[in-house]
Protein backbone atom coordinates (compact mmCIF):
# COMPACT_ATOMS: atom_id res chain seq x y z
CA UNK A 1 0.00 0.00 0.00
CA UNK A 2 1.03 3.18 -0.69
CA UNK A 3 2.22 6.12 2.22
CA UNK A 4 -0.57 8.85 1.31
CA UNK A 5 2.28 11.34 2.47
CA UNK A 6 3.91 11.06 -0.84
CA UNK A 7 0.85 11.52 -3.07
CA UNK A 8 -1.82 13.52 -1.37
CA UNK A 9 -1.16 17.23 -2.04
CA UNK A 10 -0.74 17.89 -5.61
CA UNK A 11 -4.31 17.62 -7.90
CA UNK A 12 -2.70 19.25 -10.59
CA UNK A 13 0.36 16.88 -11.12
CA UNK A 14 -0.83 17.40 -14.76
CA UNK A 15 -1.70 20.76 -16.30
CA UNK A 16 -3.34 21.40 -19.34
CA UNK A 17 -3.44 24.34 -21.79
CA UNK A 18 -4.97 24.50 -24.94
CA UNK A 19 -3.31 26.79 -28.03
CA UNK A 20 -5.78 26.51 -30.45
CA UNK A 21 -6.00 22.62 -31.97
CA UNK A 22 -2.80 21.53 -29.63
CA UNK A 23 -3.05 20.62 -26.02
CA UNK A 24 0.01 21.53 -23.94
CA UNK A 25 0.07 19.14 -21.14
CA UNK A 26 2.78 19.89 -18.50
CA UNK A 27 4.25 18.10 -15.72
CA UNK A 28 3.94 19.50 -13.01
CA UNK A 29 6.08 18.23 -10.12
CA UNK A 30 8.94 20.82 -10.79
CA UNK A 31 10.75 20.55 -7.20
CA UNK A 32 11.18 16.92 -7.49
CA UNK A 33 12.33 16.81 -11.56
CA UNK A 34 8.43 15.46 -12.49
CA UNK A 35 9.36 12.09 -10.70
CA UNK A 36 6.61 10.19 -11.63
CA UNK A 37 4.29 9.42 -8.83
CA UNK A 38 1.04 8.00 -8.13
CA UNK A 39 -0.99 11.40 -8.78
CA UNK A 40 1.17 11.42 -12.35
CA UNK A 41 0.10 7.80 -13.03
CA UNK A 42 -3.53 8.98 -12.29
CA UNK A 43 -3.80 12.39 -13.80
CA UNK A 44 -1.77 11.87 -17.24
CA UNK A 45 -3.85 9.05 -18.46
CA UNK A 46 -7.44 10.85 -17.59
CA UNK A 47 -6.18 14.31 -19.44
CA UNK A 48 -4.94 12.02 -22.16
CA UNK A 49 -8.50 10.57 -22.28
CA UNK A 50 -10.31 13.73 -22.47
CA UNK A 51 -8.38 14.68 -25.13
CA UNK A 52 -8.37 12.36 -26.93
CA UNK A 53 -12.12 12.80 -26.94
CA UNK A 54 -12.42 16.69 -27.68
CA UNK A 55 -12.71 16.73 -31.10
CA UNK A 56 -11.33 20.21 -30.69
CA UNK A 57 -7.88 18.41 -30.63
CA UNK A 58 -5.42 17.71 -32.95
CA UNK A 59 -2.38 17.43 -31.60
CA UNK A 60 -1.05 16.51 -28.05
CA UNK A 61 2.33 18.33 -26.67
CA UNK A 62 3.99 16.72 -23.46
CA UNK A 63 6.85 18.75 -21.67
CA UNK A 64 8.02 19.12 -18.35
CA UNK A 65 7.00 22.40 -17.62
CA UNK A 66 8.90 24.52 -15.23
CA UNK A 67 11.20 21.65 -13.93
CA UNK A 68 14.56 21.72 -14.36
CA UNK A 69 14.36 18.20 -16.68
CA UNK A 70 11.49 16.54 -18.45
CA UNK A 71 11.07 13.51 -16.01
CA UNK A 72 13.87 11.79 -13.63
CA UNK A 73 11.70 9.04 -13.69
CA UNK A 74 9.79 6.52 -11.50
CA UNK A 75 9.30 8.44 -7.36
CA UNK A 76 12.32 6.50 -6.11
CA UNK A 77 10.82 8.12 -2.40
CA UNK A 78 7.50 7.48 -2.95
CA UNK A 79 7.55 5.10 0.01
CA UNK A 80 5.73 2.11 0.20
CA UNK A 81 4.94 -0.26 3.10
CA UNK A 82 5.30 -4.04 2.70
CA UNK A 83 2.96 -5.75 0.29
CA UNK A 84 1.91 -9.19 -0.33
CA UNK A 85 2.37 -10.22 -3.56
CA UNK A 86 -1.15 -9.57 -4.68
CA UNK A 87 -0.86 -6.24 -3.87
CA UNK A 88 2.53 -6.46 -6.00
CA UNK A 89 0.65 -7.67 -8.83
CA UNK A 90 -2.21 -4.66 -8.81
CA UNK A 91 0.33 -2.19 -8.86
CA UNK A 92 2.06 -3.41 -11.64
CA UNK A 93 -1.40 -3.67 -13.28
CA UNK A 94 -1.51 -0.21 -12.55
CA UNK A 95 1.52 0.65 -14.03
CA UNK A 96 -0.41 0.21 -17.60
CA UNK A 97 -0.97 3.81 -16.92
CA UNK A 98 1.21 4.56 -19.77
CA UNK A 99 -0.89 2.53 -22.02
CA UNK A 100 -2.96 5.44 -22.07
CA UNK A 101 -0.58 6.67 -24.64
CA UNK A 102 -1.17 4.14 -26.94
CA UNK A 103 -4.80 4.67 -26.40
CA UNK A 104 -4.15 8.25 -28.46
CA UNK A 105 -4.96 8.34 -32.11
CA UNK A 106 -3.98 11.87 -32.06
CA UNK A 107 -0.76 12.57 -32.58
CA UNK A 108 1.78 12.95 -29.17
CA UNK A 109 4.58 15.24 -29.25
CA UNK A 110 7.35 14.76 -26.18
CA UNK A 111 9.04 18.26 -25.73
CA UNK A 112 12.09 16.89 -24.01
CA UNK A 113 14.59 19.13 -21.77
CA UNK A 114 17.38 18.38 -18.98
CA UNK A 115 16.71 14.64 -17.42
CA UNK A 116 14.87 12.10 -19.43
CA UNK A 117 15.66 9.23 -16.95
CA UNK A 118 13.85 5.63 -16.55
CA UNK A 119 9.98 6.41 -16.94
CA UNK A 120 10.83 9.55 -18.14
CA UNK A 121 12.51 8.61 -20.64
CA UNK A 122 9.67 5.54 -21.48
CA UNK A 123 7.32 8.34 -21.77
CA UNK A 124 9.27 10.06 -24.04
CA UNK A 125 9.21 6.50 -26.14
CA UNK A 126 5.42 6.33 -26.07
CA UNK A 127 5.20 9.66 -27.73
CA UNK A 128 4.78 9.90 -31.52
CA UNK A 129 7.77 12.45 -32.50
CA UNK A 130 10.43 13.28 -29.51
CA UNK A 131 11.62 17.05 -30.05
CA UNK A 132 14.90 17.34 -27.62
CA UNK A 133 16.61 20.71 -26.80
CA UNK A 134 20.67 20.52 -26.47
CA UNK A 135 20.62 20.19 -22.52
CA UNK A 136 18.58 16.70 -22.57
CA UNK A 137 20.07 13.70 -21.54
CA UNK A 138 18.86 10.12 -21.79
CA UNK A 139 19.49 7.11 -19.74
CA UNK A 140 17.34 4.24 -18.58
CA UNK A 141 18.97 3.42 -15.21
CA UNK A 142 16.61 0.46 -14.19
CA UNK A 143 19.15 -2.67 -14.18
CA UNK A 144 21.07 -0.21 -11.61
CA UNK A 145 17.98 -0.17 -9.49
CA UNK A 146 17.35 -4.00 -9.50
CA UNK A 147 14.47 -3.53 -11.93
CA UNK A 148 14.28 -3.41 -15.74
CA UNK A 149 12.07 -0.53 -17.52
CA UNK A 150 8.31 -1.68 -16.84
CA UNK A 151 6.71 1.16 -18.81
CA UNK A 152 7.30 -0.44 -22.35
CA UNK A 153 11.08 0.76 -22.48
CA UNK A 154 12.54 -2.37 -23.42
CA UNK A 155 10.52 -3.25 -26.66
CA UNK A 156 9.65 0.69 -27.39
CA UNK A 157 13.55 1.34 -27.02
CA UNK A 158 14.45 -1.91 -29.51
CA UNK A 159 11.89 -0.60 -32.51
CA UNK A 160 12.91 2.71 -32.26
CA UNK A 161 17.31 2.35 -32.74
CA UNK A 162 17.45 -1.21 -32.93
CA UNK A 163 18.59 -4.05 -31.25
CA UNK A 164 22.59 -3.12 -30.64
CA UNK A 165 21.69 0.36 -29.68
CA UNK A 166 18.58 -0.58 -26.98
CA UNK A 167 20.61 -3.03 -25.37
CA UNK A 168 23.36 -1.05 -24.86
CA UNK A 169 21.32 1.79 -23.22
CA UNK A 170 19.46 -0.55 -21.21
CA UNK A 171 22.66 -2.69 -19.73
CA UNK A 172 24.76 0.13 -19.12
CA UNK A 173 22.28 2.49 -17.56
CA UNK A 174 24.60 5.23 -19.63
CA UNK A 175 23.57 9.04 -20.26
CA UNK A 176 23.37 10.29 -23.55
CA UNK A 177 23.15 13.37 -24.67
CA UNK A 178 21.09 15.26 -26.92
CA UNK A 179 23.07 14.88 -30.17
CA UNK A 180 23.83 11.19 -29.40
CA UNK A 181 19.99 10.55 -28.97
CA UNK A 182 19.74 12.06 -32.12
CA UNK A 183 22.17 10.92 -33.70
CA UNK A 184 20.37 7.16 -33.09
CA UNK A 185 17.02 8.30 -33.68
CA UNK A 186 15.97 8.77 -30.45
CA UNK A 187 14.95 12.21 -31.35
CA UNK A 188 14.07 13.56 -34.77
CA UNK A 189 14.34 17.18 -33.64
CA UNK A 190 16.75 19.16 -31.94
CA UNK A 191 16.45 22.67 -30.40
CA UNK A 192 19.35 24.82 -29.67
CA UNK A 193 17.92 27.00 -27.11
CA UNK A 194 16.10 25.89 -23.63
CA UNK A 195 13.97 29.10 -24.20
CA UNK A 196 12.89 28.07 -27.93
CA UNK A 197 11.74 24.37 -27.41
CA UNK A 198 8.17 24.76 -26.00
CA UNK A 199 7.65 27.36 -28.82
CA UNK A 200 9.24 25.44 -31.46
CA UNK A 201 7.47 22.39 -30.25
CA UNK A 202 4.23 23.69 -30.20
CA UNK A 203 4.60 25.13 -33.93
CA UNK A 204 5.42 22.08 -34.97
CA UNK A 205 2.07 20.32 -33.46
CA UNK A 206 0.26 23.50 -34.76
CA UNK A 207 1.42 22.47 -38.20
CA UNK A 208 0.65 18.96 -37.68
CA UNK A 209 -2.89 20.06 -36.37
CA UNK A 210 -3.48 21.94 -39.74
CA UNK A 211 -3.29 18.89 -41.57
CA UNK A 212 -6.61 16.45 -42.13
CA UNK A 213 -7.09 14.85 -38.69
CA UNK A 214 -8.26 11.46 -39.62
CA UNK A 215 -5.65 10.99 -42.37
CA UNK A 216 -3.12 11.98 -39.70
CA UNK A 217 -4.78 9.33 -37.43
CA UNK A 218 -4.61 6.76 -40.02
CA UNK A 219 -0.86 7.70 -40.29
CA UNK A 220 -0.25 7.26 -37.16
CA UNK A 221 -2.19 4.00 -36.81
CA UNK A 222 -0.46 2.50 -39.93
CA UNK A 223 2.88 3.29 -38.76
CA UNK A 224 2.27 1.52 -35.19
CA UNK A 225 1.15 -1.37 -36.92
CA UNK A 226 4.14 -1.68 -39.00
CA UNK A 227 5.89 -2.65 -35.78
CA UNK A 228 3.80 -5.52 -35.25
CA UNK A 229 2.47 -6.99 -38.85
CA UNK A 230 4.07 -8.50 -41.35
CA UNK A 231 5.31 -6.47 -44.79
CA UNK A 232 2.23 -8.19 -46.73
CA UNK A 233 -0.43 -7.64 -43.69
CA UNK A 234 1.05 -4.34 -43.18
CA UNK A 235 -0.04 -3.35 -46.99
CA UNK A 236 -2.76 -5.09 -46.73
CA UNK A 237 -4.00 -3.03 -43.75
CA UNK A 238 -2.46 0.07 -45.19
CA UNK A 239 -4.33 -0.20 -48.84
CA UNK A 240 -8.24 -0.56 -46.64
CA UNK A 241 -7.18 2.97 -44.77
CA UNK A 242 -6.14 4.37 -47.99
CA UNK A 243 -9.49 3.34 -49.23
CA UNK A 244 -11.36 4.85 -45.69
CA UNK A 245 -9.66 8.21 -46.22
CA UNK A 246 -10.80 8.29 -50.49
CA UNK A 247 -13.96 8.78 -49.02
CA UNK A 248 -14.14 11.75 -46.92
CA UNK A 249 -14.74 14.72 -47.30
CA UNK A 250 -11.31 15.92 -46.14
CA UNK A 251 -10.17 14.50 -49.27
CA UNK A 252 -11.94 16.19 -51.81
CA UNK A 253 -11.75 19.53 -49.50
CA UNK A 254 -8.26 19.56 -50.22
CA UNK A 255 -8.37 18.77 -53.78
CA UNK A 256 -10.73 21.40 -54.42
CA UNK A 257 -8.63 23.80 -52.92
CA UNK A 258 -5.64 22.82 -54.54
CA UNK A 259 -7.79 23.45 -57.93
CA UNK A 260 -8.47 27.09 -56.44
CA UNK A 261 -5.09 27.82 -54.73
CA UNK A 262 -6.20 28.22 -51.53
CA UNK A 263 -5.42 26.54 -48.07
CA UNK A 264 -7.85 23.79 -47.43
CA UNK A 265 -10.14 23.68 -44.49
CA UNK A 266 -10.24 20.23 -42.64
CA UNK A 267 -13.14 19.20 -40.74
CA UNK A 268 -12.20 15.69 -39.93
CA UNK A 269 -15.16 14.35 -41.92
N1 LIG B 1 12.31 10.22 -7.52
C1 LIG B 1 12.04 11.05 -6.50
N2 LIG B 1 12.64 12.27 -6.34
C2 LIG B 1 13.55 12.62 -7.26
C3 LIG B 1 13.88 11.80 -8.35
C4 LIG B 1 13.20 10.56 -8.47
N3 LIG B 1 13.40 9.74 -9.50
N4 LIG B 1 14.83 12.42 -9.09
C5 LIG B 1 15.07 13.60 -8.47
N5 LIG B 1 14.30 13.73 -7.37
C6 LIG B 1 14.27 14.82 -6.43
C7 LIG B 1 15.48 14.84 -5.51
O1 LIG B 1 15.31 13.91 -4.45
C8 LIG B 1 15.51 16.28 -5.08
O2 LIG B 1 14.51 16.47 -4.10
P1 LIG B 1 14.83 17.27 -2.72
O3 LIG B 1 15.25 18.64 -3.19
O4 LIG B 1 13.52 17.24 -2.01
O5 LIG B 1 15.93 16.51 -2.07
C9 LIG B 1 15.07 17.03 -6.32
O6 LIG B 1 14.36 16.06 -7.11
C10 LIG B 1 16.24 17.56 -7.13
O7 LIG B 1 17.11 16.48 -7.35
P2 LIG B 1 18.69 16.55 -7.05
O8 LIG B 1 18.96 17.48 -5.90
O9 LIG B 1 19.20 15.15 -6.93
O10 LIG B 1 19.21 17.26 -8.37
P3 LIG B 1 20.57 17.01 -9.15
O11 LIG B 1 20.60 18.00 -10.25
O12 LIG B 1 21.71 16.96 -8.20
O13 LIG B 1 20.41 15.54 -9.78
C11 LIG B 1 19.32 13.77 -10.96
C12 LIG B 1 19.38 15.28 -10.70
C13 LIG B 1 20.59 13.32 -11.67
C14 LIG B 1 18.10 13.54 -11.84
C15 LIG B 1 19.21 13.02 -9.63
O14 LIG B 1 18.16 13.59 -8.86
C16 LIG B 1 18.92 11.56 -9.79
O15 LIG B 1 19.81 10.77 -10.05
N6 LIG B 1 17.63 11.16 -9.65
C17 LIG B 1 17.22 9.79 -9.73
C18 LIG B 1 17.12 9.37 -11.17
C19 LIG B 1 16.68 7.94 -11.26
O16 LIG B 1 17.43 7.04 -11.00
N7 LIG B 1 15.38 7.75 -11.57
C20 LIG B 1 14.77 6.46 -11.59
C21 LIG B 1 14.92 5.89 -12.91
S1 LIG B 1 14.40 4.21 -12.95
C22 LIG B 1 12.74 4.28 -13.21
O17 LIG B 1 12.19 5.30 -13.53
C23 LIG B 1 11.91 3.03 -13.13
C24 LIG B 1 12.21 2.18 -11.94
C25 LIG B 1 12.08 2.96 -10.67
C26 LIG B 1 11.96 2.11 -9.46
C27 LIG B 1 11.38 2.91 -8.33
C28 LIG B 1 11.22 2.04 -7.10
C29 LIG B 1 10.07 2.51 -6.26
Amino acid sequence: MLNTETTKNNPRAVEVTIEGGVAVVALNRPDQINAINEEIRLQLPQALQRLEDDVEIRAILLHGGTARGFCAGADIKEIREAETSIEVRERNMRRAWIDAFDRVTKPVIAAVHGHCLGGGMEMALACDIRVACADATFALPETGLGLIPGAGGTQRLQRLVGHGRALDLLLTGDRIDAAEAFRIGLVTRLVADRKNLLEEAIALAGRIATRAPRATAYAKEAARAAGDLPLAAGQAFERNLFALLSTTSDRMEAARAFKEKRKPVFTGK
